[in-house]
């Protein structure tokens, strides 16, 4: 079964996403994610340029060598760009596979290991008002383990707070950190991380006295503390038994984990911008961590996820992978089949897409009793409308930006 053919594909149904799609000289298709949020050119660029012209004529079978041949015939290794395109190679042949099996794809990864995927949603609000209401929006829609961003006193713009409608989880509202047709250059947020830890166990305090104490709640410090910082509100949020602090501290210097790590047995869960097992090493190695916060999409695929997964459980840290509206359709797939396949699955992240991306990527998604599956159709289960697809070009857009009261840009 031969590579005849390689395209990719950009459309803009909510935000950009950017796909890749193969074709074998016996006409079967294959998908693969290659989004990445801001940096989405880049990687059509390093597909179209260095990847397309090196699949053409490649046997669609043989997904280790092709992925191995990528990454290290590639000589420059790791980064965001060169991953995400490798993913999507790498997604798209195992789409191939399954489809030429007749199988989903989480039947060739082992097999379900669950009936479905634990799922959270991301409730927020400026208030206690609105975060209220939004978390009682997202049970409704089913959802057993929930997500808690807030606004800050004090701060007018920043990260996590969805416009309300976006945060009742419905709607063609975008949610608010999602750059699309929010004009094409970055903008400025603003942050004060003392406000920040002042403000945050207040609000968990009055959502387990609203909610109770057994729903799972998680909430996203997004890169933004010291370690110090990090230790004091892990510390802090104990009481209120949090299932994860994401993001908690940069974790380029894996070890800042080890003084996090000291101070507070609150679950932590690092890792939606690394893009190699090698960012997770050391974190998995000293038990730093409790989650895995990859995505296939941004890891280099269905491949070394799984890999990673694998050495994850020596130190029974489990998954959690990240599933935003910047992961698409297909790349949310591809983490619903391994996380069903994987023994040592955690949480998916499962932000809906809208209806106009529904229209563009048509998928088999299954929501019940707040558990995802993703369905038993061959393959990922995703179809790729080229038509639909093609109504909706790229528009320009950037994550938006931190800067912190004196001006100092800061990590967002
Ligand atoms: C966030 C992401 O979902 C999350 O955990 O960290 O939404 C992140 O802000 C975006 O994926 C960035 O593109
Ligand atoms: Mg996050």
């Amino acid at each position: 079964m031969i590579i005849e053919r390689a395209e990719v594909v950009v459309t803009s149904p909510s935000r950009n996403f950017v796909t890749l799609r193969l074709v074998t000289d016996d006409g079967i298709v294959g998908l693969g994610d290659a989004t990445l949020n801001g940096r989405e050119l880049a990687v059509v660029a390093y597909l179209r340029d260095h990847v397309v012209p090196l699949l053409r004529g490649r046997d669609a079978h043989r997904i280790e060598d092709t992925w191995q041949f990528l990454y290290r015939g590639g000589y420059w290794r790791r980064g965001p760009v060169t991953m995400a395109a490798i993913a999507a190679v790498d997604m798209a042949l195992w789409d191939i596979k399954a489809r030429a099996a007749g199988m989903p794809l989480y039947q060739l990864l082992g097999g379900a290991s669950r009936e479905g995927l634990l799922a959270y949603g991301h409730a927020s609000g400026s208030d206690l008002s609105e975060l209220f209401d939004s978390v009682r929006a997202h049970l409704e829609q089913g959802f057993r383990a929930i997500r808690v961003q807030t606004g800050v006193p004090g701060l007018n713009a920043i990260y996590g707070i969805a416009s309300q409608a976006a945060a009742a989880g419905g709607g063609e509202e975008r949610y608010d950190h999602e750059p699309a047709r929010r004009g094409a250059l970055p903008m400025q947020e603003d942050w004060d991380t003392r406000a920040y830890l002042r403000h945050l166990p207040g609000v968990f305090e009055a959502v387990r006295n609203e909610f109770g104490p057994e729903l799972p709640l998680l909430h996203d410090g997004h890169h933004r503390m010291t370690p110090l910082q990090a230790a004091k509100l892990g510390k802090e949020l104990e009481p209120y038994d949090l299932f994860w602090l994401e993001d908690c501290t940069p974790a380029e210097n894996q070890e800042a984990l080890r003084l996090v790590r000291r101070h507070t047995t609150t679950p932590l869960a690092i890792g939606e911008v690394f893009n190699t097992v090698w960012d997770f090493k050391d974190l998995i190695r000293e038990q730093l961590i409790d989650y895995v916060r990859g995505a296939v999409t941004h890891m280099g695929g269905i491949t070394p996820l799984k890999k990673t997964m694998e050495y994850a459980a020596l130190y029974q840290i489990r998954s959690g992978f990240h599933g935003p509206t910047d992961i698409s359709p297909v790349g949310m797939a591809a983490q619903m089949h391994l996380g069903l396949a994987i023994h040592n699955f955690g949480i998916q992240e499962y932000m809906k897409h809208s209806a106009r991306t529904d229209e563009v990527f048509r998928q088999s998604f299954r929501w019940r009793d707040g558990l995802l599956h993703p369905g038993d159709e061959p393959g990922l289960g995703v179809e790729l409308d080229l038509d639909e697809a093609g109504r909706y070009p790229y528009e320009q857009a950037y994550l938006p930006f931190n800067r912190l009261a004196d001006g100092t840009v800061h990590d967002w």
